[in-house]
């Protein structure tokens, strides 16, 4: 498999600024020649471009939302060039609004293979605001909501259906941190959300055999991965860190069981945020992460 890194440096959805040096500080941390020491063709197709970030207030509910839309286009475009061309996306954020354009092209791509989507959401937060709901309008707090096809016009529709993915394709993981309005669209959406409580009590072995249940061979794997699901003492490079998140260990091991099933079809990387990052050390645990969840493991490679 050819491993194609897409990196998309913009801060356009998230509420504090930073994460558009992320792509940059992901290949400092020799991302690229860890995925090439595991054996794979590494195809890094650089950054793409889009427009500054003006950091104006809020309109109806959204910050920046036609750049948000601007940004997501460009991420669409190559993430579905990038499985056309038949190689694995790798989206380097940038913010996690930028979900938005990755999962949608993913989820055309899966319709028209007949394969069915399982989405892997690791996060302290779920993302599924909505303009009406937000407390914040930041759009990085968003992308779930939008891929279930709600939300603005703007940005729900794109992989050709209304909803991208439905809610019973999608695992949540780590999650702390959840707006009033959320959880009430949680509950009617029916959203499986294993939160931290659900961790501590059963711990991430049974926890991942849950989120795993019933992913088969035509299952195609993407993982959104949001660096602030982990506990801000091992990834303190985030912009919204809440604390009592995974260790590094309980994330090894859910990257490994996600690698263990062979079925990874995608991944994005998001919110990492060098400006507030302890000597690229967030990065670098990423990195780490990423290389056991590309079958990294001590015994046999
Ligand atoms: C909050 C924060 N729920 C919001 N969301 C974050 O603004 O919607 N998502 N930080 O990653
Ligand atoms: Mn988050
Ligand atoms: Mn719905
Ligand atoms: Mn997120």
């Amino acid at each position: 498999t050819t491993l194609e890194l897409i990196g998309a440096p913009t801060d356009i959805g998230a509420s504090v600024r930073g994460a558009g040096m992320g792509p940059d500080a992901l290949r400092v941390a020799d991302l690229p020649g860890m995925l090439a020491r595991l054996g794979f063709a590494v195809r890094d197709s650089g950054n793409l471009a889009g427009p500054a970030t003006p950091w104006a207030a809020p309109q109806a509910g959204l910050r920046h939302v036609d750049e948000v839309v601007a940004w997501n286009r460009s991420v669409y475009q190559a993430v579905d060039s990038a499985l056309g061309a038949g190689h694995l996306p790798v989206l380097l954020g940038g913010d996690h609004c930028l979900a938005i354009g990755s999962i949608s092209a993913i989820a055309w791509h899966v319709r028209q293979r007949g394969q069915k989507l399982r989405v892997i959401w690791l996060d302290a937060h779920t993302d599924v605001n909505t303009d009406t709901t937000s407390p914040s309008g930041n759009i990085h707090g968003m992308p779930v909501a939008c891929l279930l096809g709600h939300g603005p016009a703007a940005l729900t529709g794109w992989s050709g259906e209304q909803a991208a993915v439905a809610p019973d394709a999608i695992r949540f993981l780590g999650i702390r941190s959840v707006d009033a309005e959320e959880k009430k669209s949680i509950r009617a959406h029916g959203l499986q959300v294993f939160d931290m409580r659900h961790i501590d009590e059963h711990g991430m072995r049974t926890t991942m055999t849950e989120a795993l249940q019933d992913v088969d061979d035509n299952t195609h794997l993407h993982v959104s991965f949001d660096l602030d699901c982990l506990d801000p003492d091992y990834a303190p490079g985030v912009g919204t860190g809440v604390r009592g998140g995974p260790t590094w260990r309980e994330m090894q091991l859910c990257m490994e069981m996600i690698a263990d099933t062979g079925r990874l079809g995608s991944l994005d990387v998001v919110e990492l945020n060098p400006a507030l990052d302890v000597r690229n050390r967030t990065a670098e645990v990423a990195v780490e992460l990423i290389e056991s969840l590309f079958g990294k493991s001590t015994l046999v490679r």
